[in-house]
């Protein structure tokens, strides 16, 4: 038993690769590095704008300023998707 227990304990089970991390973005994420063009993790005024939220936005400016909870002028993925469930919560 005692033998069992400290093979068990030295199994290497922290030090599994992330091999899934691919799978595991989820669709809004693939949508934002998409819009995202120039790959810095955020979306600048420009780059929002081609998006499919601000096309769907009655208001896209408004959209991205409400968004842009820290007022740096971009929208990094956890604004956008915070601004984007506030807007579905709303209707
Ligand atoms: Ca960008
Ligand atoms: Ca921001």
């Amino acid at each position: 038993m005692c033998i069992l227990m400290v093979v068990g304990c030295a199994s290497p089970q922290g030090n599994r690769p992330f091999a899934k991390r691919k799978q595991a973005m989820n669709d809004a994420q693939e949508r934002f590095q998409a819009v995202d063009v120039d790959d810095n993790g955020s979306l600048s005024r420009d780059e929002f704008s081609k998006s499919q939220a601000a096309k769907r936005a009655a208001d896209p400016d408004k959209l991205f300023n409400s968004a842009d909870t820290n007022g740096d002028g971009a929208l990094t993925f956890s604004e956008l998707t915070q601004a984007i469930r506030k807007l579905q919560s709303n209707r």
